[in-house]
């Protein structure tokens, strides 16, 4: 598979391709919409996730509700842009227009934690506005809109399905080891900051209050699984085959992502060898693990065991009790731009990280199944599962 996005925080819109999908994956633009919408939920999130609206349009690649085997083409469609027209407008404005604009003032105070410092200096900016638009998470809509179609695919092909949770938020956590399923997921949706469990979500809550009242902002840390996911996606064979690394760059690269782990990660590194393996174990059912410290990858490659990986969130950049910083065109010290901002993004960023491990697992599965309709790879995988020489 390919997959693109394009398209600036304060542009007209968004837009996303995705490339080598068989033909017959069931996609809506209700299915979309439902995935964006689930994105913007979250406690903490600032104001412009209530007055913006995400628009979707197919351009390309789907035809009643299914696709048909061409590039699927996504655009995003930001309602917030007869603001923006003149600010971002491709096409040249009149200088004197643009000088009798607030929004146009230029931002030479960059926001420490964001890329603008670096991306001026890479790119021989004089103010932040052409490094922010892109960098911002306003993106990952874009991304998720790809997902809806990743996820349909799994699905439809292997009866993978995708759940996400939110584990830890600034000191807040949720009980170790508690692993939703898709059961879950309505549930999940309706809690303000996406956490299974009751008393962890108040903690996460009123963190997320308190962060508020100081003026500032928390990071955090969500878990992803993804279950039914057939042995053998990924290799061992070659370095960027492993599909644990595919899953760690692709959710590394998810705005404001600091950390990656697969199954219980960083912790097994503090125990011996005896307690971080799973024990193969023969059942009844077949060969079965004893636990799932792994996350459902050895090697590199995936075990059939529940895939699980964690994506840790530092607080989001622009904090509004603003940071040193400065100004770019006096080099005198000051404080750094802040208008508005998100306390936290953390319960958004789980969906976001859903988005990511499904278009992984869709490159993987294609990889593996191949096929030009959906019957086609459905087919593959039924038979490379049912005719399994070990199980
Ligand atoms: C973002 C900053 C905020 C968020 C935005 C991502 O936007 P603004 O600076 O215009 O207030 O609202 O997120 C989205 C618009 C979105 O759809 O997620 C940032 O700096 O990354």
């Amino acid at each position: 598979l390919r997959w693109l996005t394009a398209g600036e925080s304060h542009g007209p819109a968004l837009v996303a391709t995705l490339e080598g999908l068989p033909a017959g994956v069931p996609i809506t633009t209700e299915m979309v919409a439902d995935h964006l919408a689930r994105r913007r939920l979250g406690y903490g999130r600032g104001a412009r996730m209530k007055f913006e609206r995400d628009e979707i349009t197919f351009i390309g690649g789907v035809r009643h509700g299914l696709t048909m085997g061409s590039p699927v083409a996504i655009m995003v469609g930001n309602t917030e842009w007869p603001k923006w027209e003149q600010v971002m407008s491709a096409d040249p404005v009149d200088p004197e227009i643009l000088a009798g604009l607030a929004r146009n003032a230029p931002l030479t105070r960059p926001r420490p934690g964001h890329a603008d410092l670096a991306g001026m200096q890479k790119y021989g900016f004089d103010e932040a506005r052409p490094v922010l638009e892109r960098a911002s998470a306003r993106e990952t809509a874009a991304r998720v809109a790809l997902g809806a179609v990743a996820r349909s695919y799994l699905k439809e092909t292997a009866g993978i399905e995708i759940v996400s949770h939110v584990v830890e938020l600034a000191a807040a956590k949720a009980p170790y080891g508690v692993y939703p399923t898709p059961a879950d997921v309505e549930k999940l949706d309706a809690d303000p900051v996406r956490c299974l469990d009751a008393d962890a979500s108040k903690a996460m809550v009123a963190e997320i209050d308190q962060a508020h009242k100081d003026g500032d902002t928390l990071g955090g840390v969500v878990e992803v699984l993804a279950y039914d996911v057939p042995v053998g996606l990924g290799s061992h064979v070659h370095w960027d085959r492993r599909l644990d690394a595919r899953l760690a760059a692709a959710l590394m690269g998810i705005q404001a992502i600091k950390g990656v782990e697969v199954g219980d990660g960083f912790d097994l590194a503090r125990v011996p060898g005896s307690k971080a393996h799973d024990e193969i174990l023969a059942t009844d059912q077949g060969i079965k693990r004893a636990t799932g410290r792994s996350g459902g990858t050895e090697g590199g490659l995936t075990t059939g065991e529940l895939l699980r990986v964690r994506a840790a969130m530092k607080p989001i950049a622009t904090v509004p009790r603003a940071l040193q910083t400065v100004d770019v065109t006096t080099g005198e010290a000051t404080q750094a731009h802040h208008q508005r901002s998100d306390v936290c993004a953390v319960p958004a960023a789980g969906i976001v990280a859903e988005a990511m491990v499904a278009l992984v697992l869709a490159d993987a599965v294609a990889e593996k199944f191949g096929g030009d309709s959906v019957t086609e790879t459905r087919r593959n995988v039924r038979s490379y599962l049912d005719n399994l020489a070990i199980r």
